[in-house]
Parts: C-alpha cells; structure tokens; sequence
C-alpha cells in the first residue's frame, strides 16, 4: 500500500513539473537557443532558399516569421513574450524602438559584409554610425497601374487618382503612414505633417477616393495587379518590379507631388536570445551574391553596391527602380513623429478604412 501511495506521490509531482515547463515554454514561444534562431520580417521578403542555405551552411535552425506592418512587428516586440533574434522595421520604426529600449547595439566586428553596402545607405539620421541597423532593402511609394485598363490614361500624380473614371479600379496598400501619406502629399503637405487640421483634411480627401477604391490589402495586392483585377496599385517599388515583372503592361510612377523614400534595416531585437547567431544571419545577408540572390527573388533593391554586380543590368539601370539619389530630392523619409502622433495616424486610417464599410 505504501508502495502504491508514493508511486501516486511520484506521478502527481511528475505531472506538476510537466505543467510548469510546459508553461514556460509557452511563455516563450519560439524558443531560439543556441542552435535556432527566429527571424522576424516582412511577408514576401526574403527567398526562401536563402534560409535553408544558411541552416546548411551553419547549423542553426530558422524559425521565420512575418508582419505586415512596422506597426503590428512594433506591438510584438514590445509586448516581450516571444523571442526574435532578428527583425526588419523601416527607418522610423527603428527610430521609435531605439527611444524605447527595444534594440540590442550591433558588434560590428562580426560583421564584416556590411563594407559591400553603398555608403550613401550608411549613417542616416535615424540611425548614427548604425549602431543598431544595418541596411536590407530601400526604396519609394508610387502608383502601379495598367494603361490599357484605364484608357490608355497616364498617371502622374496623386491627384489624378480621384478621376470619376477610375471607380473601383484602385487598390491600396494597407499601410498607416502610406495610405494617410497619400493623402497629405496630394494637398501638398509633407509626410511628416503634424498638423491636426491638415490630417483631418487629408483624411477627408481620402474619403472622397472612396468610390475609386476597390481594396485595402496586403501581399496579395501582386497578383491582383498582375492578374488585372484592377488597373491601379498604391505600392511600395519592389512590389511594383515583381508585378511589372509578371505583367509587363503595367507601369510604376513616383508622384510629382512628391512620395516616401523609405529604407528597411535588420536589427536585432531586446528579446533576442542568439544574439551571436543574429550576427551570423545579418553578415549572410550582407554577403553580395546571398544579397543579389534575393533582390533578384523578391524584386527590391538592394542597398549592397557590390551585389548589383551580380544582378542583369536591366534591373539596375531601371530608374524607377534604382533612382539617381539627385533624382529622389522630392521624396520624404518618414521621421519616428513621437508615440502620440503615430497613434493619431494609425487612428486616421482606422477611420478611413471603417467609412469605406
Ligand atoms: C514586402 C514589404 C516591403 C516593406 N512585402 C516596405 N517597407
């Protein structure tokens, strides 16, 4: 009897013990040690064949996942119950995350690829020295549309978005600071506008597109462009050379009232926990030919001058796609306008998208 009360004894520990290691591991989810590491990036955003390469090449497992907004990837990492070792915010997210604690500082001497990258992608305001970041992919907001759909029309402008004709032929990328960007731009404010009252009527102009708008999507706004269901695109440059790519009727145009110059970084998140690992995956990005393999994958530029050696020239000629630096002097890159503006902008949009309901 005895016997039996301390195997009863022995179990029920055993199950507790289970319990709270499984909660644990829940706590955590993803659980990156040594030998795995979680990459946080952008849907559609990496080939994946260049994960599987740097497995092989080093034996970390990759655990991928994705955002599709600097603002959802910002909420998850602040909120700290999963671990990233790696992550890709925009310029200004970068900006934000640094003022709030959420970047571990880059040791530079692990990673000596980042001497391939263009000099003119180093060192930018919202990063000095990149202490923390280190360049993956840039690029401009602008319109992709298909001429033939439209009349043989040529766009030029955001204005020439609310034309009475286009109903229902414009879909829009869903994104904060893109979709309300838009509209200050056509009033022509700037991006980083402040202004309450300029918001407010920007966000009254896009109302007013309403009936031009057929949908607010994420990356599925490729193969609805390329397929033609509808004739126009408000995208970010890469998404516009993958669909062009595809369908070469379309064609891509920055806004002459201006648009966004933006520039996507990796870093390395404060719930990192390979942080040696998170140096090895961001140097294998910064390889040139890795570099190249996946401009050429997912259709952006890359900021790594030595892999446009490895890309056809077609693609790095392409001024809509590789602007001169001269040539970009209308574009804004969005600044990090404090925790209560960027709010108020997520809350614009909000609205925006509930009036079209
Ligand atoms: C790719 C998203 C690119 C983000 N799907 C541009 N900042």
């Amino acid at each position: 009897m005895r016997k039996l009360i301390s195997l009863f004894a022995a179990v029920f520990f055993a199950s507790f013990v289970l319990l709270y290691v499984s909660a644990l591991l829940n706590k955590t989810e993803g659980y990156s040690g040594k030998n795995t590491l979680t990459v946080y990036n952008w849907g559609d955003y990496i080939d994946p064949a260049l994960i599987k390469k740097f497995e092989k090449q080093t034996g970390i497992k990759v655990i991928y996942q994705t955002f599709d907004s600097n603002e959802a990837m910002m909420a998850k990492i602040a909120q700290g119950g999963t671990t990233f070792d790696v992550a890709v915010p925009s310029e200004y997210a970068i900006s934000k995350m640094k003022e709030e604690g959420l970047l571990i500082p880059l040791d530079h001497s692990k990673l000596p690829n980042l001497k391939y990258i263009n000099p003119r992608f180093l060192n930018l305001s919202f990063d000095p020295g990149n202490k923390y970041s280190v360049p993956y992919f840039w690029g401009t907001v602008g319109i992709v549309y298909n001429p033939e759909m439209i009349g043989g029309k040529k766009i030029t402008s955001w204005n020439d978005l609310w034309d009475k004709d286009l109903r229902n032929q414009i879909l829009l990328v869903d994104g904060a600071r893109e979709v309300i960007g838009m509209g200050l731009n056509s009033l022509h404010y700037s991006l980083n506008d402040t202004n309450k009252k300029h918001l407010q009527e920007a966000k009254e102009k896009l109302d007013r597109l309403t009936p031009n708008v057929k949908a607010i999507v994420g990356d599925e706004i490729k193969m609805l462009l390329v397929n033609e269901e509808a004739a126009i695109g408000v995208v970010w440059s890469g998404d516009a050379a993958e669909i062009i790519a595809e369908n070469d009727k379309l064609d891509y145009v920055v806004p002459k009232e201006g648009s966004n110059l933006w520039f996507d970084n990796m870093v390395i998140p404060k719930t990192a926990k390979n942080i040696e690992g998170a140096h090895q995956f961001i140097n294998f990005m910064l390889d040139p030919k890795n570099a190249a393999q996946n401009a050429e994958y997912v259709g952006y530029s890359t900021p790594n001058e030595k892999a446009l050696d490895y890309l056809p020239k077609e693609v790095t000629e392409d001024k809509r796609f590789y602007p001169d630096f001269e040539s970009v002097g209308n574009l804004e890159v969005y600044e990090n306008l404090g925790k209560r503006m960027l709010a108020y902008y997520n809350e614009l949009f909000l609205q925006f998208k509930m009036h079209r309901k």
